[in-house]
């Protein structure tokens, strides 16, 4: 991790030969922010960055923001339109790309309706464009499938903090509160290597005296500052909970003041706990009682607290659930709404947060209106100048729209910002469906494993390029400048978006030429929603990042949030009984492991970009599986082989490392490598009921060395 240095701002400002380019980090949600100085040297250009001060990352850069540049210059970059002329790709004008799409949309609509096309978006765009994206998909084409990757990342928290609080926002206190905290539980989030930026927070909340529990089935960066790490069974941490709910109701913690004045359900959830036996839990997670005890009391005595929830606990079929558990704790021990108190669910991509409040979630319209609501439909129909009649339903979710494709009910997709070939469960099943399509775009700067399916792929600009703005993990709307041209033919998103809606006769309803005028209609069509971005312009981002919601010029945006009230109209958050839920899919005589997946520091997500950039992929050149040493001599493998991963639905491959960090019922896999490597032709594409987030996080494989090592040496 780098720290802004005086040197290095004096360096930018001196060397007048020096190009200096500010921006915003174009992967995780803390969206630091940098310089980028950019200097010819015979000919040659250098490049450095020098991270520079913000209020969230003070002035911090992690190794992938400080290499971010390397992609967003490779020689990979798609500098113009391709089309797919007999299985290879051929360079086109814009003008015959744009023909393309009008004709192939036009025929797919005549034939077979306007909900036949269906949009993959995604929250990697700026508001301005996963703002414009969802009314793309509802005013230009007319379709009611749209949904993005995000269904993949914080479906299970959004829902569940809609659910409990009214209103989701990835943080309910600020982030500047977390180092006076005494108490906090990390469930199944590894933040050290997430969010790295924001560490130090939770290291001085630790030197300041607080108690940490981090919940993960492996040690990780994270859990090693914890005081307490629980080392829970993959897919359990709903009953955890309950189990650490059960201590409370036991021992007399309950907050009965805070309870009775703020939460609903509170009897319904009593009366379960008189069911809930600790040894039963302790069974099904294998956490001794004890330690449940301990950290329970410790949480609840505490004078302050927060839990951190992330995708360990929600990549779950049961994340819905299990997240609405972590809240219960949080409301019956009334640490919400409270300096030093709260929840969180960290958020992921760079605008996991914006790109869940305009509009490109199947169900939802800008501001976080609903669409199914007759008012809030009324309300965006007349911002957009259309009949509310015209505005199409609710769809379905990312991977219930891949279902769909291989039931040919559509037929036409265009992927903006994803790589859903890579990213989705099941993903065998998701490139057969792509490959069926009639007219697959996607909207990418390199040819991505999805790209490379496409009929027609669409060159976009990178984060140096593309101005806009992003919402943080906090709930706070920053703004990335970005004074690059876009090289050669190579246009921004909003820009396409904008060309698309022209040829298809809607130019009308697309005719911006700026994304602050973007930015200017999202204000209105968020007015008066929970997400309000209303008091919000881009003069007062210059200056500061603002939280919302944000109703007016005047108004400073709201950093706490629940201190009066919740967000439901009677001003209550709801308790909700959960169940100590079983993972979908268990261990079997044919597949005795459990199979998690997850992160590793210098790559980002499927890897298109992090694979392009030397200086990180340098550090992680290929996939590995953490296996304990024991579980491996089990199986009979040697460290740094090649392991043969299998499931029901697939298999890959990755290098074995051995750890004695991870449980020995339990492998590791990062998903940031492509073909054979790609863990997720393993991983199973059953969905929370709920949310429809899939299990990645827990799936039954068998493992094997994927060359007979014994075989080869007596061969030798
Ligand atoms: N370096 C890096 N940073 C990133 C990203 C990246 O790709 N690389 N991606 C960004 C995005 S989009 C996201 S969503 C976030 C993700 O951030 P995180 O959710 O923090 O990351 P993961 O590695 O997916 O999972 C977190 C932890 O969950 C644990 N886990 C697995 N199964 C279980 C379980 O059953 N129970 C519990 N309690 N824990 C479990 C894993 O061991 C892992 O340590 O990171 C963001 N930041
Ligand atoms: N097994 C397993 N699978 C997972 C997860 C897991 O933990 N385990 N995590 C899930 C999570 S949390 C997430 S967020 C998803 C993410 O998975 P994906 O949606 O596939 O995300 P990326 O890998 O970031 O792919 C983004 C693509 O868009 C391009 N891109 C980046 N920025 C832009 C832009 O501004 N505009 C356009 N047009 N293109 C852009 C990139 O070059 C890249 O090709 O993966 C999910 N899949
Ligand atoms: S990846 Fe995240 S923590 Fe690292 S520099 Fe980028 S925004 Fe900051
Ligand atoms: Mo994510």
């Amino acid at each position: 991790m780098k720290k802004i240095l005086e040197s290095d701002c004096h360096l930018a400002e001196q060397d007048s030969s020096t190009n200096v380019l500010d921006s915003q980090c174009p992967f995780c949600s803390v969206q630091c922010t940098m310089k980028l100085l950019e200097k010819t040297a015979s000919e040659r250009k250098q490049y450095k960055v020098v991270p520079t001060q913000n209020s969230t990352s003070n002035g911090r850069l992690c190794i992938k923001g400080l290499n971010a540049h390397q992609h967003a210059f490779h020689a990979e970059r798609l500098l113009h339109p391709l089309l797919k002329v007999n299985g290879k790709f051929v360079r086109v004008t814009w003008n015959e790309a744009l023909e393309f799409i009008k004709e192939n949309f036009f025929n797919i609509h005549k034939k077979y309706g306007y909900d036949s096309i269906g949009v993959y978006g995604s929250g990697s765009l700026t508001n301005e464009e996963a703002y414009l994206l969802g009314k793309f998909a509802r005013v230009a084409l007319k379709t009611k499938y749209i949904d993005y990757n995000g269904r993949f990342c914080m479906s299970a928290a959004a829902s569940a903090m809609n659910d409990a609080f009214g209103m989701d926002r990835g943080l309910t206190n600020m982030i500047t509160e977390i180092p006076s905290t005494s108490c906090m539980i990390l469930a199944g989030t590894n933040i050290a290597e997430c969010q790295p930026t924001i560490w130090p927070y939770f290291y001085q909340a630790k030197k300041n005296g607080a108690f940490i529990i981090a919940i993960d089935p492996r040690e990780t960066a994270t859990s090693k500052l914890a005081n307490l790490h629980l080392k829970v069974k993959p897919g359990t941490d709903a009953a955890l909970a309950n189990g650490f709910l059960k201590v409370i109701f036991e021992e007399g913690y309950v907050d009965q003041v805070f309870v009775d004045k703020k939460t609903t359900g509170f009897s319904e959830l009593k009366a379960h706990m008189n069911q809930i036996q600790l040894e039963e839990i302790a069974a099904l997670t294998e956490i001794p009682v004890e330690k449940m005890r301990l950290a329970a009391r410790q949480f609840a005595v505490a004078p302050t607290g927060m839990i951190f929830t992330a995708r360990g606990v929600e990549q779950q079929t049961n994340g819905y659930l299990t997240v609405r558990n972590f809240i219960n704790l949080v409301l019956v021990t009334g640490k919400i709404g409270k300096f030093g108190c709260g929840f969180g669910a960290i958020t992921g991509q760079a605008n996991g947060q914006g790109g869940r409040e305009h509009g490109q979630k199947a169900d939802q319209l800008p501001g976080y209106r609903s669409i199914v609501h007759p008012e809030h439909r009324k309300y965006i129909a007349k911002v957009w100048g259309i009949d509310e009649k015209d505005l199409p339903g609710k769809g379905v979710s990312a991977y219930e729209m891949m279902q769909k494709i291989a039931k040919k009910e559509i037929l036409g997709l265009f992927v903006m910002g994803s790589n859903p070939v890579m990213s989705s469960p099941n993903s065998l099943f998701v490139e057969k469906a792509l490959k069926s399509l009639k007219c697959l775009i996607v909207v990418d700067s390199f040819l991505s494993e999805t790209a490379q399916l496409a009929d027609l792929v669409l060159p976009t600009s990178t984060y140096l390029e593309d101005e806009g703005t992003m919402t943080n993990f906090e709930g706070r709307v920053t703004w990335r400048p970005a004074n690059k041209t876009p090289p050669n033919e190579v246009k921004h998103d909003w820009q396409i978006l904008c060309e698309i809606a022209k040829v298809l006769g809607k130019g009308s309803y697309f005719s911006f030429s700026s994304p602050e005028e973007i930015f200017q209609e999202l204000r209105l069509a968020s007015k008066g929603g929970k997400a309000d971005y209303y008091g919000i312009t881009y003069d007062r981002l210059k200056i500061e990042r603002v939280y919302w919601p944000c109703p007016s010029f005047q108004h400073p945006g709201k950093g706490r949030l629940f201190e009066q009230s919740f967000a439901h109209s009677d001003g209550k958050a709801r308790l909700k009984v959960v169940e100590n839920e079983y993972p979908k899919e268990s261990r079997s005589e044919n597949y005795p492991l459990y199979l998690t997946t997850g992160r590793v520091l210098p790559h980002y997500l499927t890897g298109v970009q992090t694979r392009r950039s030397p200086a990180l992929a340098a550090r992680f050149t290929e996939a590995y599986i953490e296996i304990h040493p024991k579980t491996a001599k089990k199986y009979k493998i040697e460290p740094n082989v090649l392991v043969k991963i299998e499931s029901a639905r697939g298999s890959a491959v990755a290098r074995s490392k051995y750890s004695l960090k991870i449980r020995e019922d339990t492998v590791f896999v990062p998903f940031h490598w492509a073909q054979k490597q790609n863990i997720n032709q393993v991983t199973a594409d059953d969905l929370d009921p709920v949310c429809k987030m899939p299990g990645f996080k827990v799936c039954a494989v068998r493992i094997r060395p994927l060359v007979n090592l014994e075989k080869v040496y007596k061969e030798v």
